[in-house]
């Protein structure tokens, strides 16, 4: 049976109730240990899926979820500060109390039992400081279907899924090592505190997903705090995950529990979502982890800029493999390109800032930005398409007019 045959085998275990890693019964376990007192006190917030305001200038509403405005980041630092930094919810932010709230760290691949850890335990270990990329796997989907006219399915974002923010916090292999993990740990999978999610009529379980050990010990960080502040309510108070260069729902907000495991572990979100299905691909998908580069300019498709003056057209371009090395520009729907200049400082090489000078004739033009890493990854023409709309990385056409 091939690895990818057995993750779909799991996952109708799962939903039927044979696994041994988390069953229908654990959720009713967990459902009534949250009566038990000591346990977080996490309940739901009243007014709707998202805590912080969402003026319609710094984003687009999409259910539960919203999206940043490139022309918010116009002028903004490297840095996307916290009042216009997208937020994926698949339900709702939860309200975790700090004081109740700990990490359980527990699983086949510990040593010992079960290690919990409060938040001032976690503070006390040793931190870090880093620029990470937060980004949808879905970023960008919406233009399956605008620009290459397929029918997808999952929110229609443009491209504001994305975010770089200064996380602290205590790097993962910090508390794996305290906790005992043994050396047949094999996979780590965290879960999240909001509630869980229920699709077509099936109670999935809490938000979750594993990523492999490796990983946990190359560069996973267990962050307290966003761009200097404790974590906003929306980003995953009072600790989250973030695995740098994985797709968004790596990076589980509101961690509750933290699996170390001496199997593979499996979640709805790594067999049945996050995997591309599609004429392209075989029929069980390909699993996806890594990010792929991307382009925007920091204005709205369909905005207006003087005609027969100079505008400072600027934009970011990102990859999940390394620094950018040149990103070419076009004004001209694609004709003719020019290279743009990069600017700014580039902590942790997340993104690249850049600018090019334009002075637009009258009338309806279209924008293109393509970026390199120095790698030599770039962006083609056209994305492969796959029924989730995960991955968009094609030069995106941007409208606009000159009045
Ligand atoms: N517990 C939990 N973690 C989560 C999610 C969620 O709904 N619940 N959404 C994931 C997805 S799909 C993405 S893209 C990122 C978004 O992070 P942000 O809302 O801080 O921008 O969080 C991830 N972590
Ligand atoms: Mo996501």
């Amino acid at each position: 049976m091939s690895e990818s045959r057995y993750d779909i085998r799991r996952f109708h275990d799962f939903l039927a109730g044979r696994t041994r890693g988390f069953t229908r019964r654990d959720l009713l376990t967990i459902t009534a240990a949250a009566l038990l007192p000591g346990t977080p006190d996490v309940s739901t917030v009243a007014d709707g899926p998202i805590v912080k305001p969402l003026p319609p200038e710094l984003f687009r509403s999409l259910g539960t979820n919203a999206e940043t405005r490139w022309s918010a980041l116009k002028d903004q630092g490297y840095y996307v500060p916290v009042d216009r930094f997208f937020v994926r919810n698949h339900t709702s932010t939860p309200a975790i109390d700090a004081d109740t709230w700990s990490l359980k760290v527990t699983g086949t691949g510990l040593r010992g039992g079960p290690v919990h850890y409060s938040l001032d335990d976690l503070r006390r270990f040793p931190s870090e400081t880093r620029a990470v990329a937060v980004e949808c796997a879905g970023n960008g989907r919406g233009y399956y279907t605008t620009q290459q006219g397929q029918t997808v399915s999952g929110t229609a974002w443009q491209l504001g899924a994305v975010g770089v923010a200064r996380w602290r916090g205590v790097r993962l292999s910090t508390v794996l090592r305290h906790a005992g993990i043994s050396r047949a740990a094999v996979d780590v999978q965290p879960s999240g505190l909001d509630a869980n999610f229920v699709s077509g009529g099936v109670d999935l379980g809490p938000v979750r997903r594993p990523f492999p050990v490796a990983k946990a010990f190359d560069d996973v960080l267990l962050a307290y705090e966003m761009n200097g502040v404790p974590l906003p309510p929306d980003h995953g108070f009072p600790v989250r995950v973030l695995v740098p260069g994985w797709i968004g729902i790596a990076s589980i907000k509101w961690v509750g529990t933290l699996e170390v495991s001496a199997e593979p572990l499996f979640s709805p979100w790594n067999t049945q979502f996050y995997r591309l299905f599609g004429p392209e691909f075989p029929a069980e998908g390909v699993p996806i982890d890594e990010q792929v580069v991307k382009s925007a300019f920091e204005l709205d498709p369909g905005a207006t800029v003087p005609a027969g003056t100079t505008t400072r057209l600027t934009g970011r371009s990102w990859s999940a493999h390394g620094p950018i090395r040149r990103v070419d520009v076009s004004t001209d729907g694609g004709a003719t390109w020019r290279r743009a200049r990069h600017y700014g400082d580039t902590p942790g090489g997340v993104w690249q800032r850049w600018e090019l000078d334009w002075k637009p004739a009258a009338g309806t033009h279209e924008l293109l930005a393509r970026a390199t890493d120095v790698h030599g990854n770039s962006q083609p023409d056209t994305a492969t398409y796959n029924t989730l709309g995960y991955l968009f990385d094609a030069v995106v056409r941007i409208p606009v007019t000159a009045a």
